[in-house]
């Protein structure tokens, strides 16, 4: 078996001062910058270098944890190579990611790239994991089964997944007619945005519908627009900041999470806030899983 390299990457997650070997990290990062259906604003594929960059700017201190979360380690493999046909591009994926997990006891974190790569990245984890739920923040519910004639498109990143595990939807404020009958439909738990403003409610019944092994899927538009503004397809009334981090830290404490992809980052010249928010927010969930 190939085994992953023991020298830093050019550009690691957070610090290159804290260079850790993939074997003894707590925590891995496999930059995915992948593009190919984005139907609305470009530029998915610049996500993962431009959040790899602002997590340099970030305090090795976390203030709201008081710890340092790097001690931990912090491995950040090569990105994954993503110039290839979508058949292959999905198939060597899903192995690379299968690789990586079955390698080592380390957290994953992905950095998309658009939102289709999570039909790669979830399979292996159901795999691995008996009664393995998706926590999927999005603003839109992506369980069309094909747009634009590809099953691969960033509008159907869920609906293959929905047939492997249980998916548990917040945020969700954007449904097209094709996508209305899989709302609320066997696998699927949809909790539409108007309708929780109140986030005591929303996370208890979010809960109470995750099983106790939890993936992760963070689509960078789950977020307000004021809080990740650099997204593909943005819709307001999205979640606030703090917010949202209560919500992953509770579900940190109670659940455990064992992998977590964070995609639709498409970067604003000028503007590093959706990059920067997405560095921070990958650092403080590394945190709640570090305690
Ligand atoms: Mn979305």
């Amino acid at each position: 078996m190939k085994t992953f390299p023991d020298k830093p990457n050019k550009t690691q997650f957070i610090t290159d001062k804290c260079f850790s070997r993939h074997q003894t990290a707590k925590f891995t990062v496999l930059p995915i910058p992948y593009e190919k259906t984005t139907s609305y604003g470009k530029g998915t594929k610049k996500g993962p270098k431009a959040i790899l960059k602002a997590s340099l700017q970030l305090e090795l201190w976390d203030e709201e944890l008081k710890k340092e979360t790097w001690k931990n380690g912090i491995y950040t493999f090569k990105a994954f190579n993503c110039a290839k046909s979508e058949k292959l591009f999905f198939k060597t994926l899903e192995k690379e990611v299968a690789r990586i997990i079955n390698s080592t006891a380390a957290v994953p974190f992905f950095l998309g790239g658009e939102h289709s790569i999570t039909q790669a990245l979830i399979p292996p984890f159901q795999k691995k994991y008996k009664n393995l739920s998706v926590l999927h923040f999005d603003a839109h519910a992506d369980l069309r089964p094909e747009y634009e004639g590809s099953a691969h498109n960033h509008a159907c990143a869920m609906s293959p997944i929905s047939k492997l595990c249980k998916v548990v939807q917040v945020g969700i404020r954007n449904v097209a007619p094709e996508e209305a009958p899989y709302i609320n439909s066997s696998n699927v738990k949809t909790y539409l945005m108007h309708e929780n403003l109140n986030m005591d409610k929303l996370l208890s019944k979010v809960l109470k519908d995750l099983t106790s092994k939890v993936y992760i899927t963070i689509d960078a538009d789950g977020f307000d627009p004021s809080v990740m503004p650099a997204t593909g397809t943005p819709q307001p009334g999205g979640f606030a900041w703090h917010d949202a981090l209560r919500l992953f830290k509770k579900i940190s404490e109670k659940k455990e999470i064992v992998g977590v992809d964070m995609v639709e980052v498409s970067p604003i010249k000028n503007s590093p806030i959706t990059e920067f928010a997405a560095a921070k927010l990958i650092y403080r969930m590394m945190g709640y899983l570090s305690s």
